[in-house]
């Protein structure tokens, strides 16, 4: 089995960024030695302290909204994906775009289209901390950037489309988090989520049974590409539909809705 999860809204309050109320499922996933993998919109910077606070150190994790998939040893092809510069032990994938080019990008299609938008690389270190609410530490790591730009959006609904058709003529998708819209290659949550599938199905020798949780539209390839999916009520109350007849809407938000999610699905299929 494997538990694929959102963090901002999901596993962590979307406020308080708390996951305490999720502890005691977190560690009876670790006894039935069930992976819990993070798929978030946040960096590998931040989720190299996050994975270790959250005690998913031996599990891989997407960070980038599916740009940055990070592998521990157990997880790696031995002769394939080896580096043994990282010192984290961490093989890393980068199925999207780099950085640098998304941002130019983003400085061509605001001049052209004239539209007027704020990204993560544009703000200064208290402008992000004001955005999120995060502690200065975390601000700093979600600043460091591999594959995707969040952005806040200033500009009409109309322009918005505009923006995301040329985007989307540059080979860029659009997607949206809780606070952010975020840009990047031609990569989402869902396809790096397979991805892990394959991965795992391939040095396991057979096939895991899979369970989603998310908040956002950025987690719907996410909950399309699981066998058992969880929709935690999002906080913009942004209107998601999924195409996965096994989905559970759960009625709490945050942390208390991802565990009536693991009730719902795993409740008596996992250990207490
Ligand atoms: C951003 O991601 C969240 C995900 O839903 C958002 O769009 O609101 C990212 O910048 C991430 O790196 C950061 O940790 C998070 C903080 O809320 O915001
Ligand atoms: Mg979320
Ligand atoms: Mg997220």
């Amino acid at each position: 089995r494997l538990v694929f999860t959102d963090l901002d809204g999901s596993l962590l309050d979307h406020d308080s960024y708390d996951w305490s109320p999720a502890k005691v499922w977190l560690t009876r996933l670790a006894v039935a030695g069930v992976a819990v993998v993070p798929v978030t919109s946040k960096t590998r910077a931040e989720l190299l302290s996050l994975r270790l606070e959250l005690g998913l150190a031996k599990s891989p994790f997407i960070a980038e909204n599916g740009a940055v998939i990070g592998l521990p040893p157990a997880w790696q092809h031995a002769r394939l994906d080896r580096d043994p510069a990282d010192p984290h032990g961490l093989a890393i994938k980068t199925p999207g775009l780099d950085i640098g080019f998304i941002r130019t990008r983003l400085e061509v299609i605001r001049e052209r289209l004239g539209v007027a938008f704020r990204g993560m690389g544009d703000m200064s270190l208290d402008e992000i901390v004001a955005h999120t609410g995060l502690p200065e530490p975390a601000a700093r790591q979600a600043r460091v950037r591999e594959g995707s730009e969040p952005l806040i959006w200033q500009d009409d609904g109309a322009a918005l489309e505009r923006f995301r058709q040329a985007l989307s003529d540059d080979g860029l998708r659009l997607t949206r988090g809780g606070r952010f819209w975020h840009v990047m290659g031609e990569v989402h949550k869902g396809a790096s989520v397979a991805w892990l599938i394959e991965r795992f199905t391939s040095l396991r020798g057979s096939q895991p049974i899979t369970l989603g949780l998310g908040d956002g539209p950025n987690d719907v390839p996410m909950l399309d590409a699981v066998d058992r999916g969880v929709l935690i009520p999002g906080h913009h109350g942004q209107c998601v539909e999924v195409d996965n007849p096994m989905l559970y809407c759960a009625a709490l938000d945050g942390p208390r809705g991802w565990v009536e999610g693991l009730e719902h699905w795993w409740g008596d299929e996992i250990p207490e």
